[in-house]
């Protein structure tokens, strides 16, 4: 395994950055999570869209064009050979002094993580997930906005913490208000009534880029798309739910809070959006 720091490929046991650096002491960073499906790059620019934006949202300069950055992370992916994996793409505040001050950051520091990938089992994907509401809100958007994908993701391991201690295997997050956000580090959907419904981002949900795929090709199931208000009371009463994410991809959801959705079987339109998904890997993506 090679791993780029900075301009540089080092063996995996010598990929080491500095203990200043800004990423670590305060989580002042971005980052983008991208999959590598047959020998492709899924989607690789609309993650470059989303870490500039995020980038920008922080007022931190990368240093290099988006195009340098999508070499980084070919070159990365040419480097390692795999031809199913996963990219973590990182853009630190780079090493600065134990004040917090940016300024004090002279260089970004880039990093690309190239490895295979721990997928969920199997079982989860042929029974569905069980959800818990957890009393961790989502960030509000004027204190960290949930729309950018930041390194600071205390707020995401809370909630996951929660539902973990009681023993589920994903948590429900609210945004302030108490409308439906999202899962701890996955988008939410609906299907009720030939309608599929997702928070709508302003309101605590990352733009994700499996959600974004998932709203291209509903249209083809008949499904009208919305991205909006959702309560829990819709989630419970939905005939079906789904999470979506890189890693997660299209995942159903059987149980929320002890409510069954639809019949507590992963419903048949999710399983349907699942393989048009899959398709989908199979047919796009930026060869390296
Ligand atoms: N919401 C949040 C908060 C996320 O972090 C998603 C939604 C889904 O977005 P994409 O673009 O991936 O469809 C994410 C991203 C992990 C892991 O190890 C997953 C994410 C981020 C970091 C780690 O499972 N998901």
């Amino acid at each position: 395994m090679e791993i780029y720091i900075d301009g540089k490929f080092y063996p995996k046991d010598e990929a080491k950055i500095s203990v200043f650096d800004h990423g670590l002491l305060y989580g002042d960073g971005v980052f983008e999570g991208i999959r590598i499906y047959h020998q492709k790059v899924f989607r690789l620019k609309d993650h470059l869209d989303r870490l500039y934006r995020s980038a920008k949202y922080i007022n931190l300069d990368p240093g290099v064009s988006v195009e340098e950055m999508e070499g980084i992370v070919l070159e990365s992916c040419r480097r390692n050979g795999l031809s199913d994996g996963y990219i973590r793409l990182i853009v630190t505040r780079g090493v600065g002094t134990l004040g917090l001050d940016p300024k004090k950051c002279p260089k970004a520091s880039i990093i690309c993580i190239v490895d295979s990938l721990a997928i969920y089992p199997k079982e989860y994907y042929e029974r569905g997930l069980v959800l818990l509401t957890v009393s961790t809100r989502r960030n509000i958007g004027s204190a960290l906005d949930p729309q950018t994908k930041t390194m600071n993701y205390l707020n995401n391991i809370l909630a996951k913490l929660e539902a973990d201690r009681s023993g589920f295997e994903e948590a429900l997050m609210l945004n302030a208000e108490g409308y439906v956000a999202e899962a701890a580090a996955d988008n939410l959907f609906i299907i009720t009534k030939k309608k599929l419904l997702t928070p709508a981002t302003y309101l605590g949900a990352l733009p994700g880029i499996t959600r974004a795929a998932v709203l291209e090709i509903a249209p083809e199931f008949d499904l009208e798309t919305h991205e909006t208000h959702i309560t829990l009371p819709d989630v419970y009463s939905a005939e079906e739910c789904f999470l979506t994410g890189t890693a997660a991809e299209v995942i159903p959801v059987v149980e929320v809070d002890g409510r069954k959705i639809g019949d507590g079987k992963p419903g048949p339109l999710t399983q349907r959006l699942i393989e048009r998904f899959h398709r989908l890997t199979r047919e796009e993506g930026v060869s390296f």
